[in-house]
């Protein structure tokens, strides 16, 4: 780290509350992913796999809701897929049970998120991966995860509200940054 960059380190971490202090939030390791377990994973019995996955990983749940989505929320959450010919059987099959809705967050959390998932065609999905390892069709693929930052961004918004995330200082947050 230059001089100049450690005196702007030194300089931000001064402006922090001591409860920002304690988290540690800084930008590379709080990139928050937002994670939805489908309606057949919820029916299938597959949550706990999936949540344990990500704590395997290191990742770090910042918030968790069981809900049955509305088809408003669902329009827009793939409104970018809406001209699609496959838009209206998603939007029931979305609809048609809970979802878990998901944010996770750590270094990396939107790209490694995607590769855990693995391919959105679980016939093109890797071994070891979830999709690979629990699922069989594009049509019922078991899981969601944001496939950019800003998608994320945007996603985290629509499902959640501020006050339903919470930041916390995990106690594994030393034995797995540098
Ligand atoms: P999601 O958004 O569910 O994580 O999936 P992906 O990001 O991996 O892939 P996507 O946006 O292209 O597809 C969204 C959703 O639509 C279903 N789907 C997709 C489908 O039923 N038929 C299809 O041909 C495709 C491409 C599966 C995931």
């Amino acid at each position: 780290m230059s001089a100049r960059s450690s005196l702007l380190h030194v300089k931000a971490a001064a402006s922090l509350s001591v409860p920002e202090l304690l988290t540690s939030r800084t930008m590379s390791d709080n990139e928050r992913t937002f994670i939805a377990i489908k309606p057949d994973g919820v029916q299938r019995g597959l949550i706990g796999d999936v949540i344990k996955r990500f704590e395997q990983k290191g990742f770090k749940l910042v918030g968790m809701k069981l809900l049955q989505a509305s088809q408003e929320l669902l329009n827009k959450h793939y409104a970018d897929l809406s001209s699609r010919p496959f838009f209206p059987s998603l939007i029931a099959y979305m609809s048609s049970g809970p979802v878990v809705a998901m944010v996770w967050e750590g270094k990396g959390a939107v790209k490694t998120g995607r590769v855990m998932l693995g391919a959105t065609d679980p016939a093109e999905s890797a071994p070891g991966t979830i999709r690979g390892d629990f699922c069989i069709q594009v049509g019922k693929n078991v899981i969601h995860g944001s496939d950019s930052v800003e998608s994320a961004t945007q996603e985290i918004s629509l499902w959640f509200t501020e006050d339903e995330l919470v930041t916390y200082k995990s106690c594994a947050f030393d034995w797995l940054y540098n």
